[in-house]
């Protein structure tokens, strides 16, 4: 495969941009080789600047679930791009995806706009430790919530692709009120409010974890996770920036039936464009400035080019009515099912967790994946062999053991037929 261009190109990169990348995910360190430049995507294709095509089974790690370049999502940005890009004031278009968002997601009475998952998730702790008076905060080993310093606790992400033991540049201090535990280690959780019931502001966590790569949440562990927060007064935030309108319309929550007290989303909901949302119960989010003494604050928060985007986004899977949300499910089952076969055809240990369409597969002769310490068992090098073999086969997977594909609705019946097939090659090949 011809990817000359990528490498000249991330050699300029490399001067100029901290590993030639503006996110670490994106380096290709873990898997070997060096990353490809994209020059355009259409549907479930990508096409590097070297014209070879890829099926995406990235998504831009998650945004992507109608595919690249919808021409619904990309008609509504050219329409608000003639009207002006930021105006720095409110605009109808805010409301009506805030009414959106706040109809979909079950959890949400009243909804702030932002411009990432980071800002999300660090503005629903300050809001939830604003509303408790309590300072700790309790998130789970391998669950990524963004970069804010206090949630880079034994991180999952970048944090685990990199093998970061924890990160630089954040002072012990600030992590000292972040209780990080074992996910879906309910004994766990109730140790620590049996020792600091009375001090945790929030329990936040990713409801199905993508990023240790995807790991669900155990038979009542998301249930128990509401009894406890609710019997000692503690807010209850699902990150759902992964998997909100994508396990189903109303996320997460919606798939499981379990009512957080807060929410924070991004990716979908930003149709492929920079967009962040926190909300939940309207007495919560009014200690948000300019009605409460929280500060949160941004100069393109509620973007109108965003939120145009998110707007076009959410309208076309409400429209679909499900068959978007039926077509993924099948997808996930058949892959998975294919991945397992594909497997243990070439006596390759394997272990595939598959939620909606979410999938990961983790090269592991553990029985099970259900946490950090399972996940940790995958041999990431042998992921790395296959993960190279798949992309020299023209599938474009994440290029890190701890994380997970995601499929698109614009992928077709034959597409998941030959990814299926190519992954079985590849096994057979690593
Ligand atoms: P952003 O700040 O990257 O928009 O969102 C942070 C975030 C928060 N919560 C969850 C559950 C997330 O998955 C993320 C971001 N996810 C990673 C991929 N695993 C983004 C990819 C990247 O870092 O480049």
């Amino acid at each position: 495969m011809n990817t000359k261009h990528s490498q000249a190109l991330f050699q300029e990169a490399e001067a100029v941009i901290p590993g030639g990348v503006n996110s670490p995910v994106r380096a290709f360190r873990a898997v070997g080789g060096n990353p490809l430049f994209i020059e355009r995507g259409k549907g479930a294709y990508l096409w590097d600047v070297d014209g070879n095509r890829y099926l995406d089974c990235v998504g831009s790690w998650g945004p992507l679930i109608l595919g690249h370049a919808h021409p619904r999502i990309v008609g509504a940005i050219r329409v608000q791009l003639e009207k002006g890009t930021t105006f720095g004031a409110p605009t109808a278009l805010e409301v009506h995806l805030a009414e959106a968002v706040r109809d979909a997601v079950p959890s949400v009475e009243k909804v702030r706009l932002v411009s990432s998952g980071t800002e999300a998730t660090m503005s629903a702790i300050r809001a939830a430790r604003g509303y408790t008076g309590r300072a700790k905060c309790v998130k789970f080993e391998g669950n990524y919530h963004g970069h804010a310093d206090f949630l880079l606790a034994k991180a999952g992400s970048g944090v685990a692709t990199l093998g970061l033991p924890e990160c630089a540049g954040v002072p012990a201090s600030i992590t000292a009120d972040t209780l990080t535990l074992p996910y879906n280690d309910i004994q766990a959780v109730r140790d620590a409010f049996a020792a600091h019931g009375g001090e945790i502001a929030c329990v936040i966590l990713e409801p199905v974890v993508g990023n240790m790569g995807c790991v669900p949440p155990a038979p009542g562990f998301l249930e128990t996770l509401r009894e406890l927060t609710a019997q000692h007064g503690a807010v209850l935030i699902f990150d759902e920036v992964m998997t909100g309108f994508r396990l189903a319309y109303g996320g997460a929550q919606e798939r499981y039936g379990i009512r957080p007290d807060m929410t924070t989303l991004g990716k979908i909901l930003g149709g492929g464009m920079p967009l962040g949302a926190y909300g939940g119960r309207a007495e919560i989010m009014d200690t948000v400035a300019p009605v409460g003494p929280v500060y949160q604050a941004g100069t393109l928060s509620g973007n109108p080019l965003a939120v145009a985007a998110g707007l076009e986004m959410l309208t076309l899977l409400r429209q679909s009515r499900g068959e978007v949300y039926d077509r993924l499910e099948t997808f996930g089952k058949t892959l998975a099912e294919g991945l397992r076969r594909g497997a243990r055809n070439a006596n390759v240990p394997v272990v595939v967790n598959q939620v909606g369409s979410m999938i990961t597969v983790f090269f592991t002769e553990a029985p099970a994946v259900t946490d950090y310490a399972t996940v940790k068992t995958s041999d990431t090098a042998k992921f790395g062999a296959w993960f190279r073999e798949l992309l020299a086969r023209g599938v474009y997977w994440p290029p890190s053991q701890f994380e997970a594909a995601f499929l698109s609705a614009a992928m077709l019946e034959e597409d998941i037929a030959r990814l299926v097939e190519t992954a079985k090659e590849a096994f057979k090949a690593c």
